[in-house]
């Protein structure tokens, strides 16, 4: 999962660096006129000045030298230059336009005209790479578990949109499984009356797990089917409802309208967008799309176990503003990941 900083990032960097150590001048020009200048200077003061001041001048400019030869300042035309190596590995990775921009702009922040030494002009760029894809998470996080168990008035109302076969059903049955796990009890909604099968798919996952699933036919109204769900859940004192709906596409005009009928009959808690990591840009996308049609609380990417990118990973949260929730990683109920920081770090390659 998600190894793209391994291979192409990486590669890129190396490049860059080799790069600095070819076409990047040294300051020394610059720093030997200094020592000429101060040379002068200390040949003038020779004859009035104590010998300690000159001694502490002349080792300033020794270290002054060292430091020079050592070191390397990276102009900002010389940054442009340097940084489409990096621009094209991020975007072969999938990452988001404007993200690229932040990062471009926390880099040239922390590199360009600063002193860097030559052995460390990798470290020192991955260093900073790093840091700025670590700032792209900062946004407020959702403990789902805790929101549910904070809500006063059961049930607390979770649903799920997305485009058709992204992982929704999947994603509610594993969400469902966690939740009851921890404690919660859980009903789940059919409100895909749409596709051939989906209600059985979603019974199927009931069945499976122990959950009551609220039904109606096929072709009926899902904001109906939300209705009842959450009418069920308040008789029977269930915590949460997690509502299934149809996959559509931001194109569909009505099916959106149909989305914004059901969230405005089932008010949720909580508006989930469910995504394909894969899909990369397409994923971020549509996870804005949804989120100009429906007020998001947060965002699962499915499909994580076979995404070697993660650009989506890293765009999503900051081109939504909106936190990722849950990692989809396999088919199985038990292969969801409470979104954690630290492990889409790791998974860098870092
Ligand atoms: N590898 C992998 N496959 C997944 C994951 N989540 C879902 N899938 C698979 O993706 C396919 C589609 O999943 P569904 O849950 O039916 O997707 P959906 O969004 O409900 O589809 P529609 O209702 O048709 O829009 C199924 O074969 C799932 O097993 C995941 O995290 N990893
Ligand atoms: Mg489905």
């Amino acid at each position: 999962m998600f190894k793209f900083l391994k291979n192409k990032v990486k590669d890129a960097l190396d490049k860059i660096s080799k790069k600095v150590e070819d076409e990047v001048p040294d300051e020394v020009p610059e720093v030997l006129e200094e020592a000429k200048e101060t040379k002068k200077e200390e040949s003038k003061e020779n004859e009035v000045k104590p010998t300690e001041v000159k001694e502490v001048k002349s080792k300033g400019i020794i270290s002054k030298i060292k430091k020079s030869i050592s070191t390397k300042k990276i102009s900002e035309s010389k940054f442009e230059e340097l940084f489409s190596e990096l621009e094209m590995a991020l975007l072969e990775n999938n990452v988001a336009l404007d993200v690229i921009d932040k990062i471009k702009k926390d880099l040239i922040g922390d590199i360009v005209d600063k002193p860097i030494k030559r052995n460390e002009v990798t470290s020192k760029i991955l260093n900073s790479l790093m840091g700025s894809i670590e700032s792209l998470f900062d946004v407020e996080s959702v403990d789902v578990v805790k929101e549910i168990k904070n809500k006063s008035e059961k049930p607390y109302v979770i649903c799920f949109v997305g485009v058709n076969g992204c992982g929704k059903t999947t994603t509610i049955a594993k969400v469902a499984n966690y939740l009851k796990k921890n404690k919660l009890n859980v009903l789940m909604v059919a409100g895909d009356t749409w596709r051939a099968a989906s209600i059985q798919q979603l019974e199927e996952h009931g069945k499976n797990l122990d959950i009551r699933v609220i039904k109606h036919n096929y072709g009926s109204d899902p904001a109906a089917v939300a209705f009842d769900g959450i009418k069920a859940a308040k008789s029977n004192n269930v915590d949460v409802v997690l509502i299934d709906t149809a996959g559509r596409q931001h194109s569909n005009k009505d099916l959106m309208r149909e989305l914004e009928k059901i969230v405005r009959v089932s008010k949720p808690d909580l508006n989930v967008f469910v995504g394909e990591s894969i899909t990369g840009n397409d994923c971020v996308l549509q996870a804005k799309q949804f989120g100009d049609v429906v007020d998001l609380g947060g965002v699962v990417l499915t499909k994580a176990d076979v995404d070697e990118k993660g650009g989506a990973a890293v765009s999503v949260g900051y081109v939504t503003g909106k936190p990722i929730l849950f990692l989809g990683k396999g088919q199985e109920y038990e292969d969801l990941e409470v979104f954690n920081k630290k492990s889409i770090m790791d998974s860098l390659g870092i």
